[in-house]
């Protein structure tokens, strides 16, 4: 019986122990990454909440559906990148406040004041920032209501508070987004920048129907749900 082994291989020198550097960035990398993540699924795990309670107590869902992610080292690299910023630890974790990142899709235009309100009454999460692409889209039609989120996780060296990023925006507002992003992450589209235009364009409709949806949604829920903040 012939044996092989492995470590003969001339191809195996590229997985020869790295430097300690290297050791050592990538533990502190998970180390952050697991911090990201236990602060992600405090927020989806407070959202969760919120949505069951408000829909046992006003027979309403407030939440459409949500998506969540630890963005990608590569997408991490991307954008430094893009922002010409350092690739260093410190630049990741002080200019980037989307690494752990939620997006919260709601039916009606209103439901994203009422999320952002009811977040507002956690006591142990802090908002941060907000950015307000709906009262004031970006100039390609871009909107969405983004919140960094302050969330206090205990680790083995004390209390530390981690960035998670919340998008929430509407079901025709998401779909409008997917559409961009698609758009323009795809390489090789043809008539790229006149599709941009058109789109740009479709973002009043989408203004409009979230207006008039709203609308509806008012008079239908109008004695059930509470009064709205302005
Ligand atoms: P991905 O792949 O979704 O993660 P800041 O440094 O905080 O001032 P930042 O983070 O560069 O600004 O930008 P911003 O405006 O807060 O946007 C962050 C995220 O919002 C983006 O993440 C997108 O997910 C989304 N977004 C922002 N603008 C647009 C837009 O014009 N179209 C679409 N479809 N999405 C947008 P990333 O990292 O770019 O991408």
């Amino acid at each position: 019986m012939s044996t092989t082994n492995s470590r003969a291989n001339a191809d195996d020198d590229q997985f020869l122990p790295a430097p300690p550097e290297l050791l050592q960035a990538v533990d502190q990398l998970k180390a952050y990454s697991l911090r990201y993540e236990v602060a992600m699924k405090l927020v989806l795990d407070k959202l969760d909440y919120i949505s069951r309670e408000y829909e046992l107590r006003y027979g309403y869902a407030l939440i459409d559906s949500k998506q969540s992610r630890i963005k990608s080292p590569e997408s991490i690299i991307g954008k430094l990148q893009r922002k010409h910023l350092p690739l260093t630890f410190n630049a990741v974790f002080s200019e980037l406040h989307d690494i752990a990142g939620i997006r919260l899709i709601v039916r009606f235009l209103s439901d994203i004041k009422t999320v952002e309100d009811l977040l507002a009454t956690q006591a142990d999460i802090k908002v941060l920032r907000v950015k307000d692409y709906i009262h004031h889209p970006k100039t390609n039609g871009y909107q969405s209501l983004h919140l960094i989120l302050g969330v206090p996780i205990y680790t083995v060296d004390g209390p530390n508070i981690i960035e998670v990023e919340l998008q929430i925006r509407t079901i025709a507002m998401n779909f409008w987004a997917s559409l961009e992003h698609e758009l323009n992450y795809k390489k090789n589209v043809p008539e790229q920048a006149t599709l941009q235009a058109s789109l740009t364009k479709k973002a009043q409709l989408i203004t409009e129907l979230d207006q008039e949806m709203d609308d509806i949604k008012r008079r239908m829920y109008q004695s059930k749900t509470p009064p709205q903040s302005s």
